[in-house]
């Protein structure tokens, strides 16, 4: 890959929770970020938050050899910034009160809602608070990049500490970003396979939240914001994998889905030095903007590898017939603009792939007359793996399934616990 000049668009991260830190991880650990680094001009900060440890050693790990990948290319060490920090769940007695028969969770735990806001704001407070000075450093290390920014703000919409905290954080760092960055917000949806984090209460809060928040005077997501949709990347590693221990097997597909999701996100947003996002963002108008990462094919699922290329034809047509099944996107949606984003090597047809999906995305959600969609090639490294990004511009919360279902889940709690999902 040849180095991007300076003028790339410089992009950022803040990731909350574990599905913040997946996409932190993500952007460290897939090379695209590290070739935008050779350039004299870019610098890449990124910041990770979390309630306990647990999610945040690996991408920790990834950091520090990012760091010394620099170094051996001989990149300048200042042009990568890296903070992380895991807070404390803060003793009772300075939380609210907690609704009766409540009890206090554990860092590891899903920490509800407003536990995870309150938690932020005691970390907030004063000059010489502990957000207050991450969220700084961060902030001067945007400022140090030429040309504009994009800072991605990445969290979980079914958790509760990302969740709980995203809002508040967007507008404490949206205040001392420089004029020339645009904040963006990136919420993942749950997917099927992820048991009580499934159209979770939370889910319902956080995507009210979002919708609330992009009206608001005081918006802080000038940039926009993508709600990622994973459950056909769950659907496709999943379907027809039945061997190996269930609880082990279970947990590794989560971890397997959420990774694939959280790369594909981050590999678009860093490509082209930033130029596919920048545009994308454009078109969102005020509104969310679906980003599906629609998975064709897993290597040896459905296929064997070794067995003839040309079995894989029927199974992309049928995993690209899906899409409007999986997308997340309510019946009736329909946008003027939409991207795909095919990402398959030479010998899964990516001209095949590109017509079918474009035929897929302009019956289901395209109004007649105006509307356009474009599509970009992309040559996979993994032979047998294929898949597109579906970028579909102007969903409001309606327009998501996972909102509803969502809310039915929601309204299954008792009061206690419907006042700590509350933030
Ligand atoms: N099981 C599993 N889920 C993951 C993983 N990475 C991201 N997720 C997604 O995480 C979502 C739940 O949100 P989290 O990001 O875990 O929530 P959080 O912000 O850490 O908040 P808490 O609920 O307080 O832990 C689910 O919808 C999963 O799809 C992973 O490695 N394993
Ligand atoms: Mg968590």
């Amino acid at each position: 890959m040849s180095p991007t000049p300076s003028a790339a668009t410089c992009i950022h991260a803040v990731g909350i929770g574990r599905t913040g830190a997946a996409h932190i991880e993500a952007l460290i650990r897939t090379g695209e970020v590290e070739d935008l680094l050779a350039a004299p001009g870019a610098r890449f900060a990124a910041l990770l938050i979390d309630i306990g440890d647990e999610d945040i050693l690996v991408p920790d790990d990834y950091a520090r050899s990012l760091k010394a990948r620099l170094k051996s290319r001989g990149i300048p060490a200042e042009r990568f910034h890296y903070e992380s920090v895991a807070l404390a769940v803060p003793p009772a007695t300075a939380l609210p009160r907690l609704p009766k028969g409540a009890s206090l969770p554990k860092a590891g735990e899903h920490i509800p809602r407003a536990i995870a806001k309150a938690t932020l704001g005691l970390n907030s407070n004063g000059a010489d608070s502990p957000i207050g000075g991450l969220l700084q450093r961060f902030s001067d290390h945007v400022k140090a990049g030429e040309g504009p920014s994009v800072v991605l703000l990445a969290y979980g919409l079914a958790g509760g500490t990302g969740s709980g905290m995203a809002i508040d954080l967007a507008r404490d760092l949206a205040g001392r970003l420089p004029a020339t960055a645009r904040l963006v917000g990136v919420g993942q949806l749950s997917h099927s396979g992820d048991g009580d984090y499934f159209n979770s209460p939370s889910q319902y809060q956080a995507i009210d939240a979002v919708d609330t928040t992009l009206k608001a005077a005081d918006n802080p997501f000038g940039g926009g914001f993508f709600v990622i949709s994973s459950e056909q990347s769950w659907q496709r590693l999943s379907a027809y994998t039945r061997t190996g221990l269930k609880e082990v097997r279970q947990r590794f597909k989560q971890m397997v889905t959420n990774r694939f999701v959280a790369d594909s996100f981050m590999r678009w947003a860093a490509s082209a030095g930033g130029a596919h996002l920048v545009r994308a963002l454009e078109k969102s108008g005020g509104k969310c903007t679906l980003f599906d990462v629609a998975k064709l094919s897993h290597p040896g699922v459905q296929v064997l590898p070794g067995e003839a290329i040309s079995k894989w034809d029927a199974v992309l047509q049928q995993w690209i017939g899906f899409v409007p099944t999986y997308s997340g996107l309510a019946d009736g949606f329909k946008t003027d603009y939409a991207e795909i984003h095919v990402h398959a090597s030479r010998v899964m047809q990516p001209e095949m792939i590109d017509s079918g999906l474009k035929d897929v995305i302009a019956s289901h959600y395209l109004k007649n007359g105006s509307a356009h969609c474009l599509s970009f090639h992309n040559e996979f490294f993994d032979v047998l793996t294929a898949y597109g990004n579906v970028i579909l511009p102007g969903a409001g919360k309606d327009d998501l399934t996972g909102y509803k279902a969502a809310k039915a889940s929601y309204e299954q709690l008792d009061a206690g616990a419907k006042v700590l999902e509350q933030a």
